[in-house]
């Protein structure tokens, strides 16, 4: 019976660092308490043990020597305490490891809703521009087959046979032209017989555009669209023909104004389409000639993000501000910038909160429609929509 009591103590040291282990969490307290708790088992042994007076009856019943039992009991302490190590490092590995497992998956679902948040966004804005396209289709209805050299003369050789000619997209097809071309023809607007070459609207028709796409054209005719340099120079190129040069303007505040040339050509690709324009009249002030010289535009070739034709050069000082490319200061687009100038319809009509101080000019970092001469208390309206049209000047020949 009593080489019984140290197994039990061993079986129960065998269980109890566990549970000290668990409910401290810490390596240091429980070899600590190891000690205490083996002091206590001896303790408890010695107890159980049946003393007996030296030299009475029953003296030797303690078979196997105390000091033996207790050096079993250290070394089985020894083992037990690196198990708990060997233990408590194992479950920090695994611990770590779960953080990790957890942090990846974590990851994966934050790319996962990345990817359908960029899908939403990108789903809205084509949802937009079918929007856009449906509401200004309405009244473009299907391109009318009709066609003449440009949307003057296609008025001219419509109106004996149409009571009213209907705004829209017609076929162009320049006179010395090899080829033709959709345009639209505003068929009501003054008289009709304009020829669209630039419209902004809600600004969802991205204008920084390269080079190449500013001599061909882009966007929707009936919506907001870059007619493109090459077809404006067919049209504007044809011989015995004067085209005058109208831009209306209109305010987020929905004020209107406009200027006007009686004149406009432009010159050829190898002139990188330099504007030459006429004679100004309107409400909206002189923004492609400005107030002082460098700010005149007339006569400046194209230029675009990709293709630096501006009077920059090497570069210019605006407002304090060192500025190699026009078209990169304003919001890449193509203009005939000089250095670079008050115009730039071929900016984002933006919002109304997106300009400090709610007036236009440089200080809005260029990136709205600017005609920085149509002002209101010395400050440049905010210009919400724009159109760009020519007609042909009637002449006596
Ligand atoms: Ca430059």
């Amino acid at each position: 019976m009593e080489l019984m009591w140290p197994a039990v103590f061993l079986l129960q040291l065998l269980y109890l660092p566990f549970s000290v282990n668990v409910y401290t969490g810490s390596g240091n307290r429980t070899s600590n308490q190891s000690d205490v708790i083996i002091a206590d088992l001896l303790e408890v042994a010695s107890s159980k043990t049946p003393k007996s007076p030296v030299g009475g009856k029953g003296q030797d019943v303690c078979s196997i020597p105390c000091d033996v039992t207790a050096k079993l009991l250290r070394d089985d302490k020894n083992s037990l305490c690196g198990q708990i190590q060997q233990s408590l490092l194992a479950y920090g590995r695994s611990t770590r490891k779960m953080i990790r497992d957890v942090m990846d998956e974590q990851q994966r679902a934050l790319d996962f809703l990345t990817t359908q948040v960029t899908e939403l966004i990108t789903k809205m804005q084509t949802l937009s521009l079918e929007v856009q396209r449906s509401n200004t289709e309405m009244y473009a209805v299907k391109p009318v087959q009709s066609h003449g050299r440009d949307c003057s003369d296609i008025k001219d050789s419509l109106v004996s046979v149409v009571p009213k000619i209907p705004s829209g997209i017609y076929i162009a097809h320049p006179e010395n032209s090899d080829s033709s071309f959709e345009v639209f023809c505003e068929m009501d607007y003054m008289g009709g017989g304009w020829t669209v070459i630039q419209r902004r609207a809600e600004g969802l028709m991205d204008f920084k555009r390269p080079w190449e796409d500013y001599i061909n054209g882009f966007g929707h005719l009936p919506g907001e669209h870059w007619l493109g340099l090459s077809q404006v120079h067919q049209i504007l190129n044809q011989k015995e023909t004067r085209f005058q040069l109208h831009i209306a303007l209109v305010s987020h505040d929905d004020e209107t104004a406009y200027a006007s040339y009686d004149d406009v050509h432009l010159g050829g690709d190898a002139l990188f389409y330099s504007i030459h324009l006429g004679r100004y009249a309107g409400s909206a002030g002189d923004a492609f000639r400005g107030y002082e010289q460098e700010q005149n535009q007339d006569t400046a070739p194209f230029s675009a993000t990709d293709v630096d034709n501006d009077g920059c050069v090497p570069s210019c000082s605006i407002h304090n501000r060192t500025v190699e490319s026009c078209s990169a200061q304003y919001n890449h687009t193509g203009w005939w910038f000089n250095q670079c100038g008050l115009a730039n319809l071929n900016g984002s009509p933006g919002d109304r909160g997106a300009r400090p101080g709610g007036g236009g000019g440089y200080a809005d970092g260029g990136t709205h429609i600017l005609w920085d001469t149509w002002t209101q208390n010395g400050v440049p309206h905010l210009i919400k929509s724009v159109t760009m049209k020519i007609r042909r000047i009637p002449t006596n020949n």
